[in-house]
């Protein structure tokens, strides 16, 4: 089936990058917005735009039956949620098809399934994906979290089913602190997502964060599109990403993309996803599976030169693939640096008018943003306001693309991590590539 109008469940720059993918594709767009975004760009842009709520993200870009109702009056044929708000929200992708639209995007039982990081660690190991050594399922009892430990030995950490990125975990070094680790991320967990079920790891104390973007179409082709390193995370917030990781040789890069592949292939999943492993002493080890499209997909998009978005939508429209691993070719490297209205020292949020903007360009050189000059950021959602996503034949050449992009971008009126990338980029650790899921963290508390 050929979308005609599809409703994009979303704002700010996923919201123009789905837009930009469905107009190239002569497919029509409905914006969805809260009052706070009435000036935003995405509404601009799209062929229509439907007011859905008040500022406040749950009255608005999470409130399921505004959406739905704006699809219908709109009659358009598909939802793309982008990241974020609903996109990973089962009940909603469920909803989605029951109305009689088409979600862009897994089933909502593979979301469900990946939602739930005890049932996604179970379905990893049910197809052949490396798991960190850890609990068979929750963790039932303090008995049974010190029965655990003692198996896989200290330090361990506790994690909420839940969660995933990083909120309600805990690290134990020995029995005691396991005891009110346990207790701790039980109550922690209960609180933060109505869910006090917890599970147990060995915790890898520094691994790289490497993911595997994978498409696959309806008809059981998959394509693994390599991986990006994510390892560069500040409170759990990614900074900077790059493809491919410096840290794997090609036998490594193969062998983490074969097995990624297969394992989706047998899960039945369908659409883009992506499956996040931790990277320790040439290992890999799966902790989570991401089930939607990714604010860092654009450094996939430049060394492979493949619309992830317009991939999305032809599998959601029920297209196959209609081409093979090997016709994927990997080209160069590419960086992104998220750019956040914040203080570049203390991380706080710095919304209000944008003065002077210049955004840079040039070969190699892509600036995803919905924002324009006298652009008015709102404090009611998340603080990236742009990503620089750079593109070379080398990592090195990259890197001084890089240098040179980021020298160039003006954004006036409003505090930006601009001058955090430019320090970042220097750091001889950085530009060696040797880094791990700690570095940045210790970088900007001076420690390194
Ligand atoms: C881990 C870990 C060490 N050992 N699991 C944090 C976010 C969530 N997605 C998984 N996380 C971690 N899981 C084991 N067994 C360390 C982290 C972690 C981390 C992971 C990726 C990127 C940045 C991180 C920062 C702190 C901790």
């Amino acid at each position: 089936m050929q979308f005609e109008k599809v409703l994009i469940a979303n704002r700010g720059e996923i919201a123009l990058r789905i837009h930009r993918a469905c107009r190239e594709m002569g497919i029509r767009t409905v914006a969805v917005h809260s009052t706070a975004d009435n000036d935003a760009m995405h509404v601009r842009l799209a062929d229509e735009a439907v007011c859905i709520g008040p500022p406040s993200a749950k009255e608005s870009y999470l409130n399921k039956a505004a959406i739905l109702s704006a699809a219908t009056i709109t009659g358009a044929d598909a939802i793309h949620p982008g990241y974020g708000f609903l996109s990973e929200n089962a009940d909603f992708a469920e909803m989605v098809e029951d109305h009689g639209f088409t979600f862009i995007g897994p089933t909502p039982e593979h979301i469900r399934m990946m939602g739930d990081k005890i049932t996604a660690k179970q379905a990893a190991l049910s197809v052949g994906l490396p798991c960190v050594p850890g609990s068979e399922g929750a963790i039932v009892s303090e008995e049974h979290a010190l029965s655990t430990a003692a198996d896989i030995g200290y330090p361990v950490l506790i994690k909420a089913t839940a969660g995933g990125g990083g909120k309600g975990m805990k690290v134990a070094r020995n029995a005691d602190e396991l005891r009110e680790a346990w207790s701790m991320a039980r109550n922690e967990a209960q609180a933060a997502f109505g869910n006090p079920d917890v599970y147990m790891e060995k915790y890898l104390q520094k691994p790289r964060h490497i993911e595997m973007q994978i498409l696959a179409d309806n008809f059981g082709n998959v394509v693994h599109l390599g991986e990006r390193d994510c390892s560069l995370q500040r409170r759990h917030q990614k900074v900077l990403e790059e493809a491919p990781s410096p840290a794997l040789n090609a036998q490594q890069r193969e062998q983490i993309g074969r097995t990624a592949s297969q394992a989706i292939h047998k899960l039945g999943y369908r659409n883009a996803g992506t499956i996040e492993f931790l990277f320790e002493d040439g290992h890999f080890y799966f902790i989570e599976m991401n089930t939607r499209l990714q604010v860092e997909h654009p450094i996939t998009e430049g060394i492979t030169g493949i619309d992830l978005v317009r991939e999305q939508i032809r599998i959601a429209q029920g297209a196959p693939l209609g081409y093979t691993q090997d016709d994927v070719k990997f080209q160069g490297h590419a960086i992104e640096c998220r750019v956040n209205a914040e203080d570049p020292e203390t991380f706080i949020p710095s919304p209000g008018r944008i003065g002077d903007y210049h955004a840079p360009g040039g070969l190699g050189v892509r600036v995803d943003s919905a924002l324009y000059a006298g652009y008015r950021i709102p404090p009611n959602y998340d603080s990236m306001i742009a990503k620089l996503i750079v593109t070379g034949n080398t990592r090195n050449e990259a890197l001084m693309r890089l240098k040179r992009a980021l020298g160039e971008y003006v954004i006036g009126g409003v505090k930006t991590t601009l001058p955090l990338h430019l320090r970042l980029i220097q750091e001889q650790d950085f530009v060696n590539g040797d880094y791990d899921i700690h570095w940045l963290e210790k970088l900007v508390a001076g420690k390194n």
